[in-house]
């Protein structure tokens, strides 16, 4: 979608540090970070919200549960911990309408969150 920011990011239209990418996937650095590691998992395909998934989808739903665990790995945060978190629509945090997984470590977090 042209007016997308996280598609022109993935059209590199725009600058990001970039993490990882496969044809399916990338993930880049937040631009605001909330953690030490905080990355952004983004599927390429334009799916708003999680409300709009549907079967079609659950093979890069699959994937993207991979791709954060070897990132994890990478980043070292996954011996001590992280949060894989997933924020739908306004009431939950969604400010970009392209689904996103946050990737946060390097920090102790707080149960429940706020
Ligand atoms: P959410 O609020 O869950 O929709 O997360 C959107 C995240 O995207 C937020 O943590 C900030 C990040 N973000 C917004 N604009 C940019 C950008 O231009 N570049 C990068 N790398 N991250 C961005």
């Amino acid at each position: 979608m042209s007016d997308c920011l996280f598609c022109i990011i993935i059209d590199k239209k725009i600058p990001a540090k970039y993490v990882r990418e496969t044809s399916e996937l990338i993930a880049i650095r937040d631009v605001n970070p909330q953690a030490p590691v905080h990355i952004l998992i983004i599927p390429k395909k334009h799916i708003p919200t999680l409300n709009d998934i549907t079967d079609e989808d659950c093979d890069i739903v699959g994937k993207v549960h991979v791709f954060a665990k070897d990132i994890a790995k990478e980043e070292e945060i996954s011996i001590d911990g992280y949060r894989l978190v997933l924020n739908v629509n306004r009431g939950a945090g969604q400010s970009v309408f392209h689904i996103h997984w946050h990737l946060l470590g390097g920090r102790e977090f707080n149960w429940p969150p706020g």
